[in-house]
């Protein structure tokens, strides 16, 4: 098997856990975050620099990548890999989420979504088997099962729906993995069951029965409160299988990582830093920066001179505020690299806490730290 993981440290005060993930393109280290790179390109950089800001995986969408280029396409190349010259791992969705949110007149039925892409107005039919066919075409390191996610606030009749065929389908997409591929990439389930505790139990233990190479919490981040995130997480994550990867679908905030990551969580995905950083929101540990603001216009200091980024050893805020306002193209890729950095750095010293075992006091330096900028 080309993919294993296994815990190599856990804190005593909380239950986060550093580890080990191998995977066919090469070895990750947990806790870790996943930049976006919807179609094949974390928008603006290279992946020269995604390596350079310390990235160890990055994720790709099922849903995209299908409709454009296709896999005629990627197939030339043998995969996402070498079609964008990324060498790392790639995760990818598997689609059923996007299509939610992105195409038209989409309608779900036992079979599958059935949608009009957005792009051309052109039919299809995304199945369980289908999408499972797409991510081995892409030669996606984690594959993700295809799923249901609700909305928020859903009734639990709707929530139960929802997670039954996720589990309907999870298992079908298990069949088609095992035929297609022999188990040689990962293949993640994804727990649903809206904001029921008795319903997310019941979706981590069809899926355990299934046993999957590792497990994602889907249908959070969708207009709950956070603390309800939070809970939902404090409750599923300690009944999902110990020795396994545990995965929050599109999440989140600086704090949501490491409020998660306290709850056992090892890996994350978000837009946040990378769309973020185009409409000019920078990360820093003292809370975020606007860098329209008019009181940078004149600063020569960096983003955050503490920061180890290019942006930040090279620039001054008075210039990147300069190039956000000029709508410079240059402006999207050191403000995105900068944010990128900093959500890699924030999951480096969370897996540095953990390791050395003062998890506890990395908590409170990060919240002392962002009070501190809030005064
Ligand atoms: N399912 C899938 N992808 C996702 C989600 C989900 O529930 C979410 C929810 N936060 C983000 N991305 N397949
Ligand atoms: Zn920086």
């Amino acid at each position: 098997m080309l993919h294993q993981f296994k815990v190599t440290a856990k804190s005593s005060t909380s239950k986060a856990r550093a580890g080990e993930l191998q995977l066919v393109h090469g070895r990750i280290k947990t806790p870790v975050f996943m930049p976006v790179g919807t179609l094949g390109t974390v928008k603006s950089l290279s992946p020269e620099e995604l390596i350079g800001a310390g990235t160890q995986i990055i994720l790709g969408n099922t849903y995209h990548l299908y409709l454009r280029p296709g896999c005629q396409v990627i197939d030339l190349f043998s995969g996402l890999h070498d079609f964008m010259h990324w060498k790392g791992p790639i995760l990818t969705d598997s689609g059923g989420f996007q299509v939610f949110s992105l195409a038209k007149l989409s309608k779900i039925t036992e079979q599958g979504f059935s949608f009009q892409s957005h792009i051309d107005g052109s039919k299809h039919l995304l199945t369980p088997e289908k999408s499972i066919e797409v991510q081995i075409c892409l030669n996606s390191d984690i594959i993700m099962c295809l799923d249901q996610c609700i909305q928020y606030p859903a009734e639990k009749k709707e929530a139960e729906d929802a997670l039954n065929l996720t589990t309907r389908w999870a298992a079908r997409c298990k069949n088609t993995w095992q035929e297609k591929t022999g188990g040689k990439n990962a293949l993640f389930g994804i727990v649903q069951g809206g904001m029921f505790e008795d319903l997310r139990k019941i979706s981590a233990q069809a899926l355990t029965e299934l046993d999957f190479s590792g497990y994602a919490l889907g249908g959070l981040s969708v207009g709950e409160p956070n603390e309800m995130m939070y809970d939902v997480a404090e409750y599923s994550l300690p009944i999902l299988p110990e020795n396994k990867p545990k995965y929050i679908m599109g999440v989140g905030t600086p704090k949501d990582l490491v409020e998660l990551t306290a709850r056992g969580a090892d890996m994350f995905d978000c837009v946040m830093p990378s769309r973020n950083a185009r409409n000019g929101q920078l990360f820093t540990r003292y809370g975020t920066i606007n860098i329209s603001n008019a009181v940078h216009k004149t600063d020569k200091n960096p983003i955050d001179p503490e920061c180890g980024c290019c942006t930040c050893l090279n620039y001054s805020r008075a210039y990147l505020r300069h190039l956000y306002m000029s709508k410079e193209l240059l402006s999207y890729r050191l403000n995105t690299l900068h944010n990128i950095h900093y959500y890699i750095k924030l999951m480096e010293t969370m897996r540095q806490a953990v390791c050395e075992d003062r998890f506890e006091e990395f908590q409170k330096n990060f919240y002392n730290d962002l009070n501190q900028g809030e005064k």
